[in-house]
């Protein structure tokens, strides 16, 4: 009988490989198992209740346990649990989705391709942008330029796309024709200079990179409007317009990896929207369905659109999942819970605001050295001397710490490096904010009385 949280760790040590962790050291340690949750907080099986400041892994927008979704699922499987939209066929949900996700994303954005998660999202980007120069004729057009610290996936493209140093080491990634410049992260890596002249020097790499690379050889850039996992990094007010500039001038595709900023977390649809940007095309997963169940896209502009249809013949590319009806139909019940009870108006209006003050006011602990956010994604940097602008030697080690007693507080925070993250469901409201940082307020105390002299 799998009943008891000791035995089911026991379990978990022998059989189950999980993702981004330490095998070993997990082993050793346990597991958290959660298997209850209910709005903005989860339970784990020693019953301990957390408000869930990540909202899963930056996904469960509305919130847990709405039953409307949970009915979707079933009236969906009820009806028809599976059909693919190959060989010119399709279903109900998957085109019904495709409507409402028209009507959301920008007005210059009117299709959708269908995958499973953000990490096929983007090998799905690569590979249709590179498409889209081929059939005008521009196959040379096959670089893709990212950033350092990018997060874009696990996929081989994915991981090839994302910035991230530690996942490059492994697998002999990146994969050749990707590119990388320079993060925005004023905070981490530009403190010398006034932010807004930083965010201007750092999008002109992309200019430099486009001409060493020459135009002709250049398919598209891909950036997340806000970094996620990177550590809630906010481009200055600089960097967006100058992009946007950049990739008219030479004529290359703009990529905007909505997967965490899509869907509401800043008060607009997308993050693009909230930087007026208008991509070409936006790779989607998590808060499409909240995370209740997988599926990605990749909402395609209509000039990408028009070629793919009149002059693409067939795109070799998809999944037996793609467009998956019950993942459609549940997507499609949580873009009309989220379109049908304001919820990303409040987001903007309301709760977005008091969260960002809440987050400010916390700017003035001794232990953080920068306090910000946008919308409902919030961000604290962990400093060992702010005055002084000193991070801790080992940033990772104060993170943990960090990240432990807060959980051991009631809430669950990412540190990424010594940078702690937050992105709560979006249905928290101002009251629930309180208490999430009464508790935010305690643990730093907590961390500062052990790691501040
Ligand atoms: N793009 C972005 C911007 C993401 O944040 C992906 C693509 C990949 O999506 P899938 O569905 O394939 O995971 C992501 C995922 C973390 C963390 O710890 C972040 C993500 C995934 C797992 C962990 O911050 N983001």
């Amino acid at each position: 009988m799998h009943n008891t949280t000791a035995h089911l760790a026991q379990l978990d040590a022998q059989h189950f490989i999980h993702p981004f962790t330490n095998s070993g050291e997990l082993a050793a340690k346990g597991t958290r198992i959660i298997d209850r949750a209910e709005g903005i907080y989860i339970y784990d099986t020693q019953g301990q209740e957390l408000i869930d400041g990540m909202a899963g892994l930056w996904c469960v927008n509305v919130g847990y346990s709405r039953q409307e979704l949970v009915d979707a699922a079933m009236s969906q499987m009820q009806q028809l649990p599976y059909y693919n939209s190959f060989f010119q066929c399709t279903t109900p949900p998957a085109i019904a989705l495709s409507e409402i996700l028209s009507e959301v994303a920008p007005k210059h954005i009117n299709n959708v391709f269908y995958c499973n998660s953000g990490s096929e999202a983007n090998d799905t980007v690569l590979r249709m942008a590179r498409h889209y120069w081929a059939c005008q004729g521009l196959a040379s057009k096959q670089v893709i330029i990212s950033r350092h610290n990018a997060y874009h996936g696990s996929t081989v493209a994915g991981a090839s796309l994302g910035g991230m140093s530690a996942m490059h080491k492994q697998g002999g990634l990146p994969i050749p024709g990707i590119e990388h410049i320079d993060q925005p992260y004023w905070f981490g890596e530009g403190f010398d200079r006034d932010p807004q002249v930083f965010g201007k020097q750092i999008a002109l790499q992309l200019e430099a990179k486009i001409i060493a690379l020459g135009e002709d050889k250049v398919a598209a850039f891909i950036a997340e409007p806000i970094q996620g996992a990177g550590g809630v990094i906010i481009p200055p007010a600089t960097y967006w317009p100058e992009i946007k500039r950049i990739c008219q001038q030479y004529n290359i595709l703009l990529v905007c990896d909505e997967v965490i900023c899509g869907f509401g977390r800043t008060g607009e649809w997308f993050g693009s929207e909230y930087f007026d940007v208008e991509a070409d095309l936006m790779p989607i997963a998590k808060g499409l369905s909240s995370g209740y169940m997988p599926i990605g896209g990749v909402l395609t502009a209509d000039r990408v659109a028009e070629v793919l249809k009149t002059k693409g013949g067939e795109f070799n590319h998809g999944f037996t999942y793609s467009g998956h009806p019950v993942a459609a139909a549940v997507a499609l019940a949580n873009v009309n819970i989220l379109r049908n009870e304001g919820i990303v108006d409040k987001v903007k209006a309301e709760v977005g605001p008091y969260f960002q003050q809440q987050i400010r006011k916390l700017g003035d602990h001794p232990l953080i050295g920068e306090a910000r956010g946008v919308g409902l994604l919030g961000a604290f940097e962990l400093m060992a001397d702010k005055t002084a602008h000193e991070f801790f030697p080992d940033k990772g080690r104060v993170g943990t710490l960090c990240r432990d007693l807060a959980i051991k507080n009631g809430i669950v925070m990412r540190h990424v490096g010594s940078t702690m993250v937050l992105s709560p469901p979006l249905v928290i409201s101002c009251g629930q904010i309180d208490e999430l940082f009464a508790r935010i307020k305690l643990t730093f105390d907590e961390v500062a009385e052990k790691v501040l002299n």
